[in-house]
């Protein structure tokens, strides 16, 4: 049974040739289907003298069975080859590190705002915000800015348009938070000023405000935060008072002076420059201008609604962006508006 060795012989080689399973089962059908060298060989079995039938089948049989076993082995070959492509194709290395997600943060103006009015909230001034896109009563008349005042010319103040692009003279961005405190004492008023004592006003007014300007030192849009006391006896001791404490407490330091100087602004009477000088560090020993104050001017709490033979009060305004700068030693007031992470980050 020679041919039949070779036939076997034949089936495993042409097997091991299939590199995929299509080729793997047309091989199959030369030997063992239905026109196959084996189920012909089979077939031909009745043909042979009884005494031959018995042992050719045999030996037929057991070369059947080597086709059959070299059959399954290529399958499985074929099979576990095709599953190692698999996982080459999609393999996956579990040990590159994670790309991560990087943590934002506060901009470092939002944080001394935070610190701002969380220093105030500590000695009883509420939080107030109002519109930025203001009228002219609110933003100047109220704020007893008289008509001709260089404040409200086109050149210092960003007017609104109209749907014809004409300039709308009472249309305006706010040049400083003071509409805000004007119109809480309007609402304060509105809702207590039947009483005989009147709960004292303690807000601030934190948020964006516009000017036509910039340079390296000023931004078309900058931070302000303003204050106002109104009360029986509210006086100018109380004005240095509160703002001596806060400046200690932000810059989280006893070891600075306060200076106040006098000065003028249409809305207050008498009116003052606060500049401050840190006593060590880098700045140590020059004064700083800060912030601005003073007495509010009687017309302006008329314009609020307040009796100003009545109460009297102390307001001041001070740029968060300076207090930053300072704050963190930044040199540039740009940095804040770039947006450039490996400033920003540095925050974090
Ligand atoms: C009302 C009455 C009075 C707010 C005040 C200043 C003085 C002042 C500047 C400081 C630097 C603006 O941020 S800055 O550019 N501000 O000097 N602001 S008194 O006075 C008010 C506000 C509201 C009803």
């Amino acid at each position: 049974m020679d041919n039949l060795d070779t036939l076997v012989a034949q089936a495993t080689a042409d097997f091991a040739a299939a590199v995929e399973p299509a080729k793997l089962e047309e091989a199959k059908a030369r030997y063992l289907g239905k026109e196959g060298a084996l189920t012909v060989l089979l077939k031909g079995l009745g043909k042979l003298p009884p005494e031959e039938k018995k042992s050719a089948g045999a030996a037929i049989n057991i070369a059947k069975q080597a086709v059959e076993a070299a059959l399954a082995a290529r399958r499985e070959a074929l099979r576990l080859a095709q599953l190692e492509a698999q996982l080459a194709a999609e393999a996956l290395d579990v040990t590159l590190p994670g790309r991560g997600q990087t943590r934002g943060a506060l901009h470092p103006v939002t944080r001394s705002l935070e610190r701002i009015e969380q220093l105030f909230r500590s000695i009883g001034f509420e939080v107030a915000d109002g519109p930025e896109i203001e009228g002219d009563w609110h933003n100047f008349t109220a704020l007893n800015t008289p008509e001709k005042h260089p404040a409200r010319s086109m050149h210092d103040t960003f007017y609104l348009l109209d749907a014809q692009g004409r300039v709308q003279e009472d249309v305006l961005l706010r040049t400083h938070t003071s509409p805000v405190q004007i119109r809480y004492m309007q609402a304060h008023v509105a809702q207590y000023g039947h009483l005989d004592a009147m709960p004292e006003i303690r807000v601030i007014a934190p948020g964006r405000v516009y000017r036509v300007d910039s340079d390296a030192t000023h931004s078309p849009m900058f931070h302000q935060v303003e204050g106002l006391w109104v009360g029986e006896n509210v006086s100018f001791a109380d004005l240095k008072g509160v703002i001596g404490d806060f400046l200690r407490r932000f810059f989280e330091s006893d070891d600075l002076k306060v200076r106040f100087r006098p000065s003028f602004f249409p809305f207050t009477e008498p009116s003052a420059e606060i500049d401050v000088a840190f006593m060590s560090g880098p700045l140590e020993g020059r004064w700083l201008e800060i912030a601005g104050c003073g007495m509010v001017h009687p017309n302006v709490l008329r314009f609020g609604g307040i009796d100003p033979e009545k109460y009297t009060g102390f307001a001041f305004g001070m740029g968060p962006d300076r207090l930053t700068m300072l704050r963190y030693g930044i040199n540039d007031l740009r940095l804040f508006f770039e947006g450039d992470l490996r400033f920003l980050s540095q925050f974090r």
